[in-house]
């Protein structure tokens, strides 16, 4: 009987043991992790001012890879016509020369006898009046009455059309007048007017 009493007060002795560290583990880790929650709460203070930088930085990324994108995305301006010596126009006694493009240009930039040049044999960069067709056509007349008056005949007359990188497209390209598919480069032909 003693026994008895003995071993379940070991028992009870063992239980109240356990149940006691079992309380005590407890209590440490509700401290623990309220230790590590205030750790939690001190820590996104700081990250706070990291998250207005990163507020700023991708809207600035943004912006830059839009225009990249626009710029990829733009047609890299080209003369289209004329190509060929004979690719001249009349209008009465007068040349009508016609340029037509590839893409829409920036009419501003399109200058009689600044970024559009006609040299002929008579009169180096011979004035003349532009009219545009459409944002990517023109013609130039010349001012002066007659073809003769700036040509020579022997037995044809040869003149030049140079047209300046200037010129640029709505998009703020630069012409492609040297054809090698960068930005830049003066166009130039030269024609025959067959005497
Ligand atoms: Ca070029």
């Amino acid at each position: 009987m003693k026994k008895l009493v003995l071993s379940s007060l070991l028992v009870l002795c063992i239980f109240g043991i356990t149940y006691a560290f079992a309380a005590d583990i407890q209590k440490t880790d509700s401290i623990k992790t309220k230790n590590e929650k205030e750790i939690q709460k001190a820590v996104p203070a700081k990250p706070g001012s990291e998250v207005k930088i990163q507020k700023s930085a991708p809207s600035k990324a943004g912006r830059i890879n839009k225009d990249a994108a626009k710029i990829a995305n733009a047609v890299l301006p080209k003369v289209v016509y004329p190509t060929m010596t004979h690719h001249l126009g009349y209008e009465g006694n007068k040349f009508s020369i016609t340029v037509r493009f590839n893409t829409d240009m920036d009419r501003s930039t399109v200058i009689a006898g600044g970024t559009v040049r006609f040299d002929f044999p008579k009169a180096a960069n011979t004035p003349g009046q532009i009219t545009w067709i459409s944002d990517r056509e023109f013609k130039w007349v010349q001012l002066s009455n007659s073809r003769f008056n700036i040509c020579i005949y022997d037995p044809d007359c040869e003149f030049k059309l140079t047209l300046t990188d200037g010129i640029r497209s709505k998009e703020g390209l630069k012409l492609d007048g040297d054809n090698d598919n960068k930005q830049g480069g003066n166009f130039t032909i030269w024609f025959i007017d067959i005497g």
